[in-house]
């Protein structure tokens, strides 16, 4: 790593409070699209002594006038470079003082939709993690927090900021946020903007008006989100006891946006595609993710804004406790089980890939160049598994009084992790040195179990021997041996279950637990609830694995053991095999049990995707072939059918959804089964009955996995102009329309399909979820990027450096799609290796793909 790359980064070891302290921050806009004026005055005072103030500042914000106390300092006193503005202690007095900053910005030239932007003609901003620093100049870090009052003046009819509105007229508006935030929950949108209404009173009888604003025309797709928000609210209060504090609560849709949304005081923004939807439009999935991120926004009022980070470091104090929140609130509107196993399965498809590569990092990092590069798997979805351990550790009792503490504590502070694990050290009493690993030292740990069965001893004695290992990481070594809680349970030879759930304590690296008066050998049914982000090995058959699928009590356990089954047929497929009918005949007596979910029936027969085959077999020291594993998959689908085809053709009449579509749990269950069966059907029928369905479906569920069905057996032409004759001028469709394309595409025409689709006219590149669709869709056809020809990479790598151009941020996040590059053969790593290299050698490459692909290529 070069010299001027080091200067960059930033470490956790490096902290200092800022020395001011920030007690008023008053805001003016003057809204234009090419030259707004944003005037700001900042009441500051000296924490200690005076030193030179420096204030975050980016290019493009043009510096018009500067004052202090109505005065301008010797401009001598006033130092520019590209990234801050810096007043020399000498100009400044020891005492309180108001810093007016007059600038001018230039939102619609700002294509990387970070700061003040215009997407669609509505003026919008994005602050999180380092935005507010492109509208004004400011200390643009999380520890400074200030009162908020903002004045916009604009010809748009809706103008809105964060907090509470003082006065509303024509061409203007006043807000006034009191509870002290930080720039990156600043929030200003002004546009011509129409409003789903309702109202919820809080618990201590609070009234809060709540809007979702929308584009004329928008609305009707806008209650879904209105309804989620409700039932946010209200679960907050019943479960952490949290409730609202303002007296509105705007949510805001835009075309253009980053990432999904953002959780600003009081006016959360949202990419479009979580807030809209209708039946017609959106799948199932879409409703449940909306339903979720908005959940996961408003939580974020006490769990990020009211109590916040104190640098960029600690962003899974707010990330992951939010995140487990949202999986909660989840789990209690829907099926619990079906969550926990969809979490899951997002954390090993995302964060155990990330973990396995060049870009594995601790979830609480202690060195960035760019903070944006690190809203990650890890720190997200990592961040969650490691509340839930602590959760199991302390007990729920212990998890409860834990949080009160937190909030009581902490309420208007920008927190530490050390500060998080103080809180479950007073309250519950328990030590958690040892678990503070789980945030400093990354890597997924590797865990064995084997069991020694006694017969004669106490009645029947079972052990089960541990050991557990974390693989070296970037910059990471030696990993010391962390607390690991196992949730276990025993099932008898006969299927009833001879021990219920034990947790198991692990702190050594090699330990064992014993379990007296057993009888007879029991099955082990081991990591139940995946009480830990680990990777469990052990010795175990078929046989056995059939058995827990069809008998384990626990129900992420018997997912587990079908998953477990598919990957054996899977790898002895891939390698050259059979398939162990075991799987087979299993999978066929779960999808026939009417007794269980049909969310869950439909989960188990799902099989492994390619990626997530890749992954696993990576983790076991073998090289991944993308198109062995494609085949493997193909052909056990395949056999899956044959063998089942009366019982998946009964399934899938029967799970038929009668009446008008309703997006509740148990319809999109019984559509997500049918919708299992019909996938596995289409290997043998031709694609009929997807035709059939594509024709009829009254909803877009349906519609999109017809469509799936009907690209790959060839046949998705017809049915892809329909859907474009139909829904061409919906934005959120036509999104979906490109990725099914590349996604579903065999293979060995998966570049030539994204070529082909990156050359039309409607392929608006710019826009953040247009791009993804595409690069994404390739991204998620696994035989298709990992081309032998290279061709998926170079392909990537071209969309990355033009993407760089406009929008670094977007450009860093996709490149992700490389970041297993080093699992495959000589062949494709030097391949993919040469595109990284073109990459990295562009010559105005931001910080942000620069960041990242050093660390792929280091
Ligand atoms: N805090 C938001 C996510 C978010 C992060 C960064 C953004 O811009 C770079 C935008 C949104 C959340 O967790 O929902
Ligand atoms: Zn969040």
């Amino acid at each position: 790593m070069s010299s001027t790359q080091a200067a960059n980064a930033q470490y956790l070891a490096d902290y200092r409070p800022y020395p001011f302290i920030l007690d008023q921050t008053v805001l003016d806009f003057a809204l234009s699209p090419d030259a707004t004026e944003v005037t700001a005055t900042l009441s500051l005072r000296p924490r200690e002594a005076v030193e030179d103030l420096v204030l975050d500042g980016g290019r493009g914000v043009e510096l018009l006038s500067l004052d202090i106390d109505g005065r301008a300092p010797d401009p001598a006193h006033v130092r520019r470079d590209g990234e801050s503005l810096t007043i020399a202690a000498a100009a400044l007095p020891d005492a309180p003082f108001a810093l007016t900053t007059r600038v001018r910005i230039d939102p619609s030239a700002n294509t990387a939709f970070e700061g003040l932007y215009i997407s669609g003609g509505i003026f919008c901003t994005q602050c999180e993690a380092e935005g507010f620093r492109h509208i004004t100049f400011y200390p643009d870090r999380p520890d400074v927090m200030a009162p908020f009052r903002v004045t916009i003046r604009s010809d748009k009819p809706v103008l809105l900021s964060n907090g509470n509105p003082v006065a509303i007229r024509d061409g203007f508006a006043e807000w006034n946020d009191p509870w002290p935030k930080p720039a990156y929950l600043f929030a200003l949108v002004a546009g011509d903007l129409v409003a789903v209404s309702d109202r919820f009173t809080t618990r201590s009888g609070r009234r809060v008006d709540l809007n979702v604003w929308v584009r004329p025309g928008d609305q009707d797709r806008a209650g879904f989100a209105m309804q989620s928000l409700i039932k946010s609210m209200r679960w907050d209060e019943d479960v952490y006891g949290r409730e609202y504090d303002l007296d509105v609560f705007n949510m805001v849709a835009v075309d253009d946006f980053n990432m999904g949304a953002m959780e600003n005081k009081g006016l959360n923004i949202f990419n479009s595609k979580l807030v809209l939807a209708s039946p017609e439009t959106a799948t199932d999935a879409d409703y449940e993710r909306i339903e979720a991120v908005i959940a996961h926004e408003y939580f974020h009022n006490w769990t990020g804004n009211r109590i916040t980070c104190r640098d960029w470091f600690q962003l899974c104090l707010k990330e992951g406790l939010t995140v487990f929140r949202d999986q909660q609130f989840t789990a209690d509107m829907r099926s619990a089980p079906v969550k926990r196993i969809e979490d899951v399965h997002t954390l090993r498809a995302r964060q155990f890939r990330e973990d396995q590569g060049p870009l594995a990092h601790p979830v609480r990092p202690e060195r960035y160049e760019e903070i944006n590069n690190f809203y990650t798997a890890t720190v997200y979805e990592k961040g969650a598994e490691l509340i839930g351990m602590l959760k199991r550790l302390v007990g729920d009792d212990g998890y409860a009084s834990a949080l009160d503490l937190y909030f009581d504590r902490h309420d208007g502070e920008a927190a530490t992790i050390e500060d998080w694990l103080a809180v479950f050290q007073d309250a519950t009493g328990r030590d958690l040195t040892q678990f503070k690993r789980w945030y400093t030292d990354a890597g997924t740990p590797h865990l064995t179990m084997t069991e020694d069965w006694d017969a004669g001893d106490r009645g029947g004695r079972l052990t089960l021997n541990f050991t557990q290992h974390t693989p070296p990481t970037p910059g990471q070594d030696d990993k010391p041996p962390r607390v690991i809680p196992i949730a276990v349970g025993l099932i008898g030879p006969n299927g009833d279950e001879v021990q219920p759930t034990r947790m198991l304590e692990m702190t050594e690296a090699r330990q064992s637990f014993t379990f007296d008066g057993l009888g007879a050998r029991p099955v082990v049914s081991a990591l139940r609830g995946f009480s830990a982000p680990v990777i469990l090995d052990r010795p175990i058959d078929d046989r056995n694995r059939a058995f827990l699928l069809a008998h384990d009590t626990d129900p992420f356990a018997r997912w587990e053991a079908g998953r477990d089954l598919a990957m054996s047929a899977l790898m002895s497929l891939a390698q050259g095999g059979d398939a162990g009918a075991d799987f087979i005949d299993a999978i066929g007596r779960l999808a026939a049990d009417r007794d269980a979910d049909p969310a869950f029936r439909a989960l188990c027969l799902m099989l492994p995707g390619e990626e997530e085959i890749a992954t696993a077999l990576a983790a076991r020291g073998a090289t991944p072939d993308p198109d062995a594993i494609h085949a493997a998959r193909e052909d056990l689908a395949r056999r899956v059918a044959e063998a089942h085809a009366d019982l998946l053709a009964r399934l899938y009449d029967a799970m038929e959804v009668p009446g008008p579509y309703s997006p509740d749990a148990d319809a999109a269950a019984r559509r997500s089964l049918r919708i299992a069966a019909l996938g596995l059907l289409n290997r043998i029928d031709r694609g009929d009955r997807a035709e059939v369905l594509f024709g009829t479906a009254g909803n877009m569920t349906e519609r999109m996995a017809a469509l799936n069905c009907l690209i790959r057996r060839g046949r998705g032409q017809a049915a892809l102009q329909a859907l474009h004759d139909r829904f061409g001028d919906n934005r959120l469709v036509m999104d979906k329309w490109f990725s099914v394309q590349v996604m579903a595409a065999p293979p060995q025409d998966a570049v030539a399909v994204a070529t082909q689709l990156a050359a039309r006219r409607d392929f608006d590149w710019k826009n953040p979820n247009r791009f993804r669709a595409l690069l994404g869709g390739l991204a998620a056809n696994h035989a298709g990027f990992h081309a032998a020809d290279g061709s998926g990479y170079d392909f990537t790598a071209d969309w990355l450096m033009k993407m760089d151009g406009a929008n670094p941020q977007i450009a860093a996040r996709m490149s992700t799609a490389f970041e297993t590059w080093p699992r495959y053969d000589k062949g494709r790593r030097d391949r993919a290796l040469s595109a990284l290299q073109r990459i990295a050698a562009m010559p105005d490459i931001s910080r942000n793909l620069r960041e990242m692909v050093s660390r792929m290529i280091a």
